[in-house]
């Protein structure tokens, strides 16, 4: 019988690649199943959500001072407790929640704290296109025995042990860095399992779209303006295409498979731009960095931002090597 005919289920992929580290407990693997199961339980709510009384605002305004949509409580209500429930996480943070849940280790110390951005661009939800969940995984600096802190959280991206994001779209897919490189899962929603689809998913360096709200140029600063301005018309290369969902994720997961450019830059007024560094920014720099490519604020690595709160912000471009080197040729010449 031939073994490899039938791709692996996610769950049968991290294990193996777990049998890696001798010294391994099965808490990863565990973390996995979490962050599997509550990305099926928010992409079955998403794609019923037309049906349903789910869609449309309730009413609040979260953190960040943006409308709340249903289905953005209902993602993180379900991220909450399912990671809670895995027993391996001592610190949450999520862009709806002002301040950290603290977890206390109950039987074993819980090694692991987690930053999610639960339902990214939500403002698509009511016109049906796709939105998704981002988040990041960094190993606990606390002390093992006892609740978790924010000093878990606020770490800055290189840390990282793991990230990923679901992108609830024409299909569900799963993409997470791990320390083996960047793979993507296709849920099978008969099954109800993740099958591994885009194994060692690796970034072209040079790609034909290029991916911003140029409804904002206006605030751009003059290098920005520059440098955007010369991906939209090339002064020496062939010209691309431009592509904007609006979805960090869905931009982001386009650009991660097919190449080329996406910016979230900062704005004369607002030098920090959009992005949560966190839970949006620093997850996608880390799976853009181990696919092969780049991510920057313009000035520096997104992996090396210190973090100061939870909800820092920070300017954000990611893409294949080649074109995010020339995007900061562009700035900075
Ligand atoms: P959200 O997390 O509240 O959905 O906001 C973040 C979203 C990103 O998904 C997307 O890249 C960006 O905001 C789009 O912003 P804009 O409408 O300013 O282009
Ligand atoms: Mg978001």
């Amino acid at each position: 019988m031939d073994l490899n005919a039938r791709p692996a289920t996610l769950i049968e992929f991290v294990t193996k690649t777990q049998r890696n580290f001798p010294q391994a407990t099965g808490a990863f693997t565990t973390l996995v199943e979490g962050l599997a199961l509550a990305t099926k339980i928010i992409s079955r709510e998403v794609n019923a959500a037309g049906l349903g009384s789910l869609l449309g605002l309730t009413g609040r305004r979260n953190i960040q001072g943006e409308t709340v949509a249903r289905l953005d409580e209902f993602a993180n209500d379900t991220m909450v407790k399912t990671l809670t429930r895995t027993g391996v996480v001592c610190a949450i943070g999520s862009e709806e929640l002002a301040v950290p849940i603290r977890l206390p280790s109950d039987h074993e110390p819980a090694p692991y704290a987690v930053l999610f951005d639960p339902l990214d661009g939500s403002s698509n939800i009511d016109v049906a296109v796709s939105v998704g969940t981002i988040f990041g995984v960094y190993r606990r600096v606390s002390p093992p025995e006892g609740i978790g802190g924010l000093e878990d959280l606020l770490q800055p991206p290189r840390k990282l042990v793991c990230a990923g994001y679901a992108v609830y779209g024409s299909s569900t897919i799963l993409v997470l860095a791990l320390a083996n490189g960047v793979h993507g899962f296709t849920l099978d929603p008969a099954l109800g399992e993740y099958i591994l689809s885009h194994p060692d998913i690796k970034i072209p360096p040079k790609g034909k779209y290029y991916s911003a709200n140029f409804g904002n140029r206006g605030k751009w600063t003059q290098e920005v303006e520059r440098a955007l301005a010369d991906f939209e018309q090339p002064a020496t290369e062939p010209a691309r295409s431009l592509r904007y969902v609006g979805s960090l994720v869905a931009d982001a997961h386009r650009t991660l498979l097919k190449g080329g450019i996406f910016a979230y830059p900062g704005e004369r007024d607002k030098p920090k731009g959009k992005l949560r560094l966190l839970y949006e920014a620093g997850p996608m720099a880390m799976l853009f960095e181990r696919a092969g490519g780049a991510a920057t604020t313009g000035e520096a690595p997104i992996l090396d931002v210190e973090p100061v709160g939870l909800h820092d912000r920070t300017p954000l471009v990611i893409g294949g090597a080649d074109d995010v080197a020339r995007y900061l040729k562009l700035v900075h010449d």
